[in-house]
């Protein structure tokens, strides 16, 4: 194919023990075969150990006899080798989707079992074996039991069906073809295998604005286009082999749907979701979906906001409009993925979610999982936890995070996320001591994590070769919370770009000093956000800088910056659990990275080193850019360790990067200038002299 494996690129293990070893365990592979996804194992096997052993594995449907070592993978129930190898209860307990991977002997033969007692657990253990065989790790004396922290681990897509375009998307179009639907393309094939490889289990193939943000009224060319029709049967019809392929590889499929469906989908003349005909309508809607598309997910659903419709519509509420298509959904076992990304009627965005959504605590239905966005602003490069997070214990909560790069650089800039996602994971909700970090919000039943943006139709997928690594990061984390950002880069870019040890450590430092970067020069780095520029119309830009658009959201005047949500100011710090209101209360005890987003500070107020606010502003936008000079040249030091084509590509990123940091410093240290009229200790500010 035209594009590139990302980290499934199965090079060859170099001659040596290692690859004996790897040969003698696997190049004949015993693997069950009673269902569909069993040929997903089959097949990925046939090429990773057929890449990395450098010759074609054996596969049987029987233990081969006359080898020293041979690779079983299976159930227990199913074969017995593995039965023999493992305790058939301690596999039986496994959550859905874990796996183990063991050596044992079999009839005087080593072996390498992996198992599990659901296929998609099998599917899961075959690509961790193939992961470790990549990063060259030893197999012939494993131990491994695995299960997923988060029971939901899903991808939300924003493309749009009937334009190929993606929302936010910064890798070229949607690699899904509608249209063509079913015809189904080679690359969905490798897209489910990338997901599988690192264990999500969801795909929510639309975007969650399913009617064109801004469109005019009476626009029915525009409205033809709109990703609601998907709920049309015409298009349900379409989506069922395209989900057959996902079902191969443990993948669900969802759809985002629009609230107003009973009438636009359906013809009725309402969408109140107290209305005993649009209940009927969404349960008979269900009932047509589940016969096309039996393990069919569930449904997003993107209401009363930003133009979408919504309860409010109806005089009704959250729960009203998440409950009905709950109760549609609940007979087959589906779920209801329901936004709390709702705001409008509050001077100050961040205080709403709150207000909205605890009072409605225990009263969603068992089916609903309300998806709350890490930060409670909209994915800023660094943003205090949403404190809905701990809050509402009788609700299934969803964790949303943001894997495209809206306010990172959009894939031109390299910003990795996952040092992000640490922090926000490992946010201890109490500090009182209850020890109830966010990452433990989402391990029950009915809880998950959402990934937004998938890879578009770019050679790479995303539109910047490491920006595959947000992808691969998002997804293990939302697998194992615990992985240090470490542990995740490792991985990745062993897989990714080989083990040579001096570039898995060139790339290492990269990766990890990418985001820091980014914060201090997009945001000057002590709780600044919203710097970007917007534009008139809907979905505009966010990529170049724009401060001025926002003084509601930066709270500059003359005087200083900072916005008080705090006890002095709208009550925002309050909405969270005493220790830390008290924390986020007071200039002093706020962590210096949010300071501004708690506080209004005078331009010459001091922080803990003796510097100005206004001076640690300039300071931070330099070093960013600093920083990102120094990370392209430590790129420029892979030339010729890394193959040609991607080591340009990320190279020629740089550059960009370099230029365009450059533009948010000087256009942020200038207004900050305006405002405070307070030169850089430095010069390095133009002045009005
Ligand atoms: C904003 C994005 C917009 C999304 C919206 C959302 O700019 O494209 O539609 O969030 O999450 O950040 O619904």
């Amino acid at each position: 194919p035209d594009y590139d494996d990302c980290w499934l690129r199965y090079d060859e293990v170099p001659d040596g023990d290692l690859r004996e070893s790897y040969r003698r365990l696997c190049t004949h592979a015993y693997v069950a075969e009673e269902s569909r996804e069993l040929g997903a194992v089959r097949e990925e096997l046939r090429r990773g150990l057929g890449g990395m052993l450098g010759r074609d594995p054996h596969l049987w449907q029987h233990p081969p006899r006359t080898v020293d070592g041979f690779l079983a993978v299976g159930t227990p129930g199913d074969m017995d080798v593995v039965a023999q190898a493992v305790d058939e209860d301690e596999i039986a307990d496994l959550d859905e989707g874990g796996y183990v991977i063991t050596t044992s002997e079999w009839e005087g033969i080593d072996t390498l079992v992996v198992t599990a007692s659901s296929d998609s657990g099998l599917v899961y253990g075959t690509f961790h074996l193939l992961r470790l065989m990549a990063a060259r790790e030893p197999v012939a004396d494993v131990d491994i039991v695995e299960e997923p922290a988060s029971p939901d681990r899903l991808i939300n897509h924003w493309d749009n069906p009937f334009r190929g375009s993606m929302e936010r998307g910064y890798a070229g179009q949607s690699i899904f073809d509608f249209e063509r639907l079913p015809d189904l393309r080679e690359r969905y094939r490798d897209y489910a295998r990338l997901l599988a490889s690192v264990g999500i289990n969801g795909v929510i193939l639309n975007n969650v604005n399913t009617q064109i943000p801004g469109r005019e009224e009476g626009n029915e060319a525009m409205e033809e286009l709109e990703g609601w029709r998907l709920l049309e049967t015409r298009y349900l019809e379409k989506l069922t082999g395209l989900a057959s392929l996902f079902r191969r590889y443990g993948i669900q499929t969802y759809l985002s749907v629009n609230f107003g469906a009973p009438e636009k989908v359906g013809d009725l003349d309402t969408s109140d979701p107290n209305d005993s005909e649009v209940e009927q309508w969404w349960a008979q809607k269900a009932d047509e979906v589940y016969d096309l598309i039996p393990d069919f997910g569930g449904f997003l659903v993107k209401a009363d906001s930003e133009g979408q419709p919504g309860p409010y519509n109806y005089d009704a509420d959250h729960v009203d409009g998440a409950n009905v298509l709950a109760r549609a959904l609940e007979p087959h076992g589906g779920r209801v993925w329901w936004r709390a990304f709702v705001y409008g009627s509050h001077k100050d965005r961040a205080v709403q979610q709150y207000d909205t959504f605890e009072p409605l605590d225990g009263e969603f239905h068992d089916n609903v999982t309300v998806q709350v966005k890490n930060g409670p602003i909209d994915f800023q490069p660094r943003e205090p936890i949403s404190p809905v997070f701990g809050q509402m214990p009788e609700t299934d909560l969803g964790l949303e995070l943001q894997i495209t790069g809206e306010y990172t650089g959009q894939h031109v800039h390299a910003c990795y996320h996952v040092p992000m996602w640490k922090e926000v994971l490992e946010f201890d909700t109490d500090p009182e001591g209850h020890g109830k970090r966010v990452k433990d919000l989402f391990t029950d039943e009915g809880t998950g994590m959402a990934g937004v943006g998938g890879p578009g139709e770019d050679r790479n997928w995303t539109g910047h070769y490491l920006a595959q690594a947000n992808l691969y990061g998002y997804a293990r984390l939302a697998w194992d919370p615990d992985l240090t950002t470490a542990e995740i880069t490792d991985e990745w870019v062993k897989q990714t770009f080989g083990t040579d040890p001096d570039v898995v450590e060139t790339v290492t430092e990269i990766m990890h000093g990418t985001w820091p970067a980014v914060i201090d020069y997009s945001t000057g780095g002590i709780g600044l956000m919203h710097m970007m520029y917007n534009g008139s119309a809907y979905l505009e830009n966010h990529y170049d800088p724009g401060p001025e658009e926002w003084p509601g959201y930066t709270g500059i005047t003359e005087d200083g910056i900072g916005k008080d949500r705090n006890s002095k100011g709208n009550g925002y710090a309050q909405q969270y659990p005493e220790a830390l209101a008290e924390m986020y209360d007071d200039p002093e005890s706020c962590p210096e990275e949010l300071l501004l987003f708690f506080h209004h500070l005078p331009w010459d107020h001091e922080l803990d080193d003796g510097r100005t606010v206004v001076q640690t502003l300039y300071d931070n936008l330099y070093a960013g850019v600093e920083e990102t000079q120094r990370l392209r040249d430590e790129w420029r030091t892979l030339e010729g360790e890394i193959d040609d084509e991607r080591w340009r590509h990320v190279a020629e990123r740089f550059d960009e990067q370099v230029e365009h940091a450059g533009v948010w410093r000087d256009r942020l240290s200038e207004y900050f200038y305006e405002h405070a009229e307070i030169p850089d200790e430095q010069g390095r500010v133009p002045t009005d002299d």
